[in-house]
């Protein structure tokens, strides 16, 4: 049969983004150059490979897939179902996991859908759980509540009483969640966190868990490429239920994981797929599970636990030489890849030396510190060295970076002095044409430029801007 030719109203569904949406094009390119030209230390985020970026944006993106292989309500979905398997697999894989005893769902759409419906498998509405406090570095879905009102879906529709670290040490206070869980009575006990530079206790987490008939659900959101690359103790072998996301440390598109033991004899596997589908999602995101798919191919790899020591080993490098400098780290150190950097020492609020940072290109976040006075104004901001390992720096490299840091906050220290004022209005009109900001933003790109850009070729951006 002769080729029949194209509807003039569908000859846009065949142009390249860049002829077909200049706009989009040039925010895109835009922010190749911004992600080119700057210094990322946010610890939640990591630069993905050519190969996850290819795989997100294939015409997998078509398909609609609800179920579970095998058992889809549409049809067409043989090659889904590889795809799908094949991921599963692959993930048992990267955490070295029996499928006999580890099974895992691949569809959640991000962290924390994969968190709801976690907390929908596990227990009942109302029921109690008990998980790391957001300012103690926990996650929102863990629980999330203030005096005044219930913040996260995690209590509204559930009971929660946070633990939390001590504020004189930084590290976890135990004994006090042992204390507490034995008037609260959890059915739930969460371990993982956003924020928090330490290795976790999960036999502790799981011996309390225990004395309460309470299921252990570890969130390793942040740590699980460091899990992955065995450079951070497992909590596989202690927790019933495991979620992760898989655009952090991990260095897949953005998505989630829950992973459940299939040996406990109490159905966690159905319990859990039918959480995920029908009870919080339709249909999964095929493209994006081709990727999460081509991520823990990578993860599975020597490169990968070579690159998990890299991050550790800058992370440490970078916390030294912040001490060096005579600053205060939250529990003075870092065992993981992130570190809590306490600013109330030198009067400043974590979003001031935010504020300054990205005036010089550095990305990083403000972050509350355990005892902070104000939860609306953070002490201090944190710091992870993910991304930049991507970009192969090392060990010296994070002596210059601090460097680079330390000038920041000597710059807010000045630019505060200036403004006489601790408001912010102030402080920003205060760093109109300063020209020391000038002089290390241009230090910072040159400097971030010299390392090479993983996902994309970094000559041929087509910006229409300049940084
Ligand atoms: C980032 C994070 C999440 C949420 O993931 P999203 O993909 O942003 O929804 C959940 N838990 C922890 C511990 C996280 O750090
Ligand atoms: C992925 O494929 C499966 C199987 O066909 C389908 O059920 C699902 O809806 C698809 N999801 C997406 C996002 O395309
Ligand atoms: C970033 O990705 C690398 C390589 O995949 C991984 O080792 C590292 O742990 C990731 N870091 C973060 C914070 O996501
Ligand atoms: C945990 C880790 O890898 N630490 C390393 C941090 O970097 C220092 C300095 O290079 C190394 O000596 C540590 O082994």
């Amino acid at each position: 049969m002769a080729a029949k030719p194209v509807d003039p109203w569908n000859t846009c569904l065949n142009t390249t983004l860049e002829e077909e949406d200049k706009e989009v094009f040039a925010i895109v390119e835009n922010e190749k150059l911004r992600q080119w030209s700057g210094l990322e230390l946010i610890a939640s985020e990591n630069f993905t490979s050519q190969a996850v970026i290819e795989a997100n944006g294939t015409p997998l993106t078509n398909k609609y897939s609800e179920g579970l292989p095998g058992a889809r309500y549409y049809g067409g979905n043989e090659f889904i179902d590889e795809l799908e398997n094949l991921c599963r697999k692959r993930a048992l894989a990267a955490f070295g996991l029996n499928p006999e005893q580890w099974g895992v769902n691949v569809q959640p759409y991000s962290g924390s859908t994969a968190n709801f419906a976690a907390l929908t498998a596990l227990i009942q509405p109302q029921d109690r759980l008990m998980g790391l406090d957001l300012p103690s570095g926990g996650h929102l879905t863990h629980g999330y509540q203030t005096n005044k009102k219930k913040i996260s879906s995690s209590s509204i529709y559930f009971q929660s009483m946070p633990y939390q670290v001590d504020p004189a040490t930084g590290y976890i206070d135990y004994k006090r969640l042992e204390e507490n869980a034995a008037l609260y009575r959890p059915k739930l006990l969460i371990c993982g966190a956003s924020a928090y530079p330490r290795e976790w206790d999960y036999a502790t987490m799981r011996r309390i868990a225990d004395q309460h008939g309470a299921y252990l659900m570890c969130d390793m959101a942040h740590i699980s490429g460091l899990i992955a690359g065995k450079e951070a103790i497992s909590p596989f072998d202690f927790c019933d239920v495991v979620t992760t996301t898989t655009h952090k440390t991990l260095r897949g598109p953005r998505a989630g994981l829950i992973f459940f033991r299939r040996d406990k004899g109490d159905d966690l596997e159905n319990r859990v797929n039918q959480a995920v589908f029908p009870s919080c999602q339709g249909g999964p995101h095929n493209n994006t599970i081709a990727a999460i798919a081509v991520a823990l191919k990578q993860a599975a790899s020597p490169e990968f636990q070579q690159y998990a020591k890299q991050v550790r080993a800058n992370a440490s490098k970078l916390a030294d030489a912040l001490v060096g400098y005579g600053y205060k780290l939250a529990s003075g150190g870092t065992e993981n890849h992130l570190i809590l950097w306490d600013l109330k020492p030198q009067k400043l609020t974590g979003s001031k030396v935010e504020r300054i940072c990205d005036m010089v290109h550095i990305t990083i976040n403000k972050n509350s510190i355990a005892g902070d006075k104000s939860a609306v104004t953070p002490g201090g901001v944190r710091l992870g060295t993910n991304a930049l390992t991507s970009r192969s720096m090392k060990e010296d490299d994070m002596v210059k970076v601090a460097e680079f840091l330390h000038r920041t906050v000597q710059i807010a220290t000045k630019v505060q002095e200036q403004a006489g004022s601790k408001l912010m209005k102030d402080f920003v009109a205060h760093c109109d044409g300063n020209e020391e900001i000038a002089q290390l933003k241009k230090e910072v790109v040159e400097f971030a430029r010299s390392y090479p850009m993983p996902g994309f070729d970094a000559t041929k951006i087509k910006s229409t801007v300049t940084i």
